[in-house]
């Protein structure tokens, strides 16, 4: 049915909850908080929402290191303020995604307590445990993604334990079937809830190689169509980073559909970072049986510009098949693409931009906070830090808090009404003049133009389901058709500093035959055109 194929398409509005509303003023971000700004997210005009953890955790990694993977933090609220988000959501007709980090858990789960207390308790095996090499050092060269070794060392078992994130982030066993069904079964909970469906962690570093062998050093400067190789995050820094992507992981997610299966209408978004994640996307998404839906880095750290972008549309539709990709252009972990992409005063201009591509490409879409507001980077100095990826890396990388400092809602309030108090983090102060309250009262604002485009796309189900056939453009532009039987939209976008002009025989070429004139595109302007409507260029700037 349509309604169980609802994620098809979708536009998932990603929450990080500490970032978002404060109900009880303790300058932190919490589930009534969120409650509270259903009405603001539904009247956005997206189809769901996917809550960053909430779940009990020391919070050393802000929540993706659970300590209990079925309950709520407090310093989030309660089970049941969750159970009321989500009644409340659903009176909207928001669906609500959760989070689920299984690659690892935190160094306070239970679990991890008892494994590591020695060599025979029952939860012995539920990590991966190993035994230092001759001189005593870690049993591979395995790096962790936050730096230093994968492997650390534990008195107690005379052992090392693998964790591809911090230290206090071990690594889950998939090896051990146990561990599987546990998990399978924690999020069992979680449907049975009533949750929409799962944004799964990094779904491609479940499994580790068994026979733990070295990585090979790694090529320095990957192609575009591989992620995690520009200057936004570390990957490229690190030569033999820990090895993921395992053949096993096909079982695994095969497994999951299983149990997604049996409730109706459910569906996974997996996180894919990897230097193939494209591939992955692909193979992950594709025959029904593993995850409905996943998301590379391709858009969320790595170049910019139309050749970029043609790019990673036709590598995707190369490879994907019957598979769905769920693109993001931003998230919590990432630099905000207004800063990644933008270009100086043209921002504004380049983020509408950005939005319509974001909105137009063949797939479902996340859309993280703050991003339809378009809102820049936060720059926060070294003393105020609170990512330890950053603290560690700095000032080469300078983390994740960037993008996390919570959302500006009015300028009138102090800390622009998210909070009565300080917050975790800094609201920087050029955030101040893009607030929910005065985009709402700007027509042209990147808001309101963010809102015209997701009505725009809700009304085209070729838009949201239609095939994606590219283009040939002069140089800068980007051009597609969207097809859905009879029906097809094009798309231009212009993504340079200049008019350009789309010549007649080059529109003939794309099938365009009526036209007798070219058609030129503002500098970070586009338009669309709807072949069965008046037949009329529509510019995104006049939306
Ligand atoms: O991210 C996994 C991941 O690949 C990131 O570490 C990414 O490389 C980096 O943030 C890019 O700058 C997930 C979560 O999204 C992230 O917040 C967690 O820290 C991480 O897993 C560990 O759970
Ligand atoms: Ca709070």
């Amino acid at each position: 049915t349509t309604e169980s194929s609802w994620w098809r398409g979708a536009v998932i509005y990603q929450i990080y909850p500490r970032s978002f509303a404060d109900s009880n003023h303790d300058g932190i971000g919490d589930i009534n908080g969120i409650t509270e700004k259903l009405d603001y997210i539904s009247d956005l005009g997206v189809d769901g929402i996917w809550l960053s953890p909430f779940f009990t955790s020391p919070m050393k990694d802000f929540g993706y290191d659970i300590s209990d993977y079925r309950d709520v933090d407090p310093m989030f609220g309660t089970l049941s303020d969750l159970d009321n988000l989500i009644s409340k959501a659903h009176a909207l007709n928001l669906k609500v995604m959760i989070d689920q980090v299984i690659s690892h858990t935190s160094d306070q789960h239970p679990w991890f307590i008892e494994s590591r207390k020695d060599t025979i308790n029952d939860k012995a095996d539920w990590y991966v445990w190993a035994e230092p090499q001759a001189d005593g050092t870690p049993p591979n060269n395995w790096l962790s993604v936050f730096g230093g070794s994968a492997w650390t060392w534990e008195p107690a078992r005379k052992q090392f334990y693998l964790h591809n994130f911090l230290n206090s982030q071990p690594d889950l066993n998939f090896h051990n079937p146990a561990v599987v069904s546990q998990l399978l079964d924690d999020m069992r909970f979680w449907l049975e809830r009533g949750v929409d469906g799962f944004r799964l962690d990094t779904a491609n570093f479940y499994f580790h190689d068994s026979e733990l062998r070295n990585n090979p050093p790694r090529p320095k400067n990957l192609a575009a169509g591989g992620d995690m190789s520009n200057d936004v995050n570390l990957y490229s820094m690190q030569s033999h980073i820990y090895d993921k992507s395992r053949p096993e992981n096909i079982g695994f997610l095969k497994q999951l559909r299983s149990l997604m299966n049996e409730y109706d209408g459910r569906t996974t978004v997996g996180e894919i970072g990897d230097d193939h994640s494209l591939k992955l996307m692909a193979e992950y998404t594709s025959g029904g049986d593993k995850l409905h839906m996943a998301y590379t880095f391709d858009l969320l750290a790595h170049d910019s510009g139309a050749e970029y972008l043609e790019s990673v549309i036709d590598s995707t539709e190369s490879m994907i098949g019957d598979g769905w990709p769920c693109w993001a252009m931003s998230n919590h972990d990432v630099m905000r693409v207004a800063t990644r992409w933008a270009d100086g005063e043209n921002q504004q201009h380049l983020i509408k931009l950005l939005h319509a591509i974001l909105f137009s490409l063949r797939g479902s879409v996340c859309l993280y906070q703050g991003e339809e507001l378009g809102l820049p980077e936060a720059d926060i100095p070294f003393e105020q830090l609170q990512d330890p990826y950053g603290i560690t890396f700095w000032p080469e990388f300078k983390g994740r808090d960037g993008c996390r400092t919570p959302m500006p809602w009015n300028s009138t309030d102090n800390h622009a009404g998210f909070s009565q108090n300080t917050p975790w983090l800094p609201i920087p102060s050029e955030h101040m003049d893009l607030t929910v309250e005065q985009q709402s009262a700007h027509e042209d604002s990147v808001l309101n133009h963010c809102k015209a485009l997701l009505s725009w796309r809700q009304r085209s189900p070729t838009l949201v389901k239609g095939e994606i056939e590219r283009l040939e453009a002069p140089e800068g532009i980007l051009a597609f058709h969207r097809h859905l039987d009879e029906h097809r939209v094009t798309l231009v976008f212009n993504l340079s500093n200049q008019t350009k002009l789309i010549g007649e025989e080059l529109l003939h070429k794309w099938g365009l035959d009526d036209y007798s004139a070219s058609l030129p595109i503002h500098a970070f302007d586009g338009a669309w055109l709807e072949h069965d409507g008046d037949n009329n260029w529509v510019n995104f700037s006049q939306l």
